[in-house]
């Protein structure tokens, strides 16, 4: 159901603090780590602690859950000096643009030039 956890969700475990994270911010309804595969000097994950597949799932279902990731990525992006350049917030959705982790995340990408169209 949504917003419950899934026991076989990786995120839900990194919520629970059954899977360990280099956590670098935490709200009471969002969680934001560093990615372990970094693609970027700043590359942070911040998620709702609310199990919701993807980013129209999480609008859809929690609208103002959603604004929390939104604004915490922002507040990523402040703590991590990548709002000096400029950065990128990116919801890939759905397995074709590449989302392999179906708990809804934003990525926080900065620190570098970032080009477009992404590829
Ligand atoms: P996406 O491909 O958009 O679903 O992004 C999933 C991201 O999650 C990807 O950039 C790598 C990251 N990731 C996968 N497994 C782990 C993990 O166990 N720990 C952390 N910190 N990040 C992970």
């Amino acid at each position: 159901m949504a917003g419950e956890p899934q026991s076989d969700c990786l995120f839900c475990k990194i919520v629970s603090g059954e899977v360990p994270a280099t956590i670098v911010r935490e709200s009471e309804t969002t969680v934001a780590f560093q990615d372990i595969n970094p693609q970027a000097p700043t590359h942070v994950l911040v998620i709702p602690k609310a199990h919701h597949t993807d980013a129209a799932a999480l609008a859809a279902e929690a609208p103002e859950l959603a604004a929390d990731v939104l604004r915490e990525a922002g507040e990523v992006a402040a703590q991590e000096k990548a709002d000096r350049s400029g950065y990128r917030i990116v919801f890939n959705t759905g397995a074709g643009a590449g989302q392999t982790v179906f708990h809804a995340h934003a990525h926080v990408l900065g620190g570098r030039g970032l080009n477009w169209p992404p590829g």
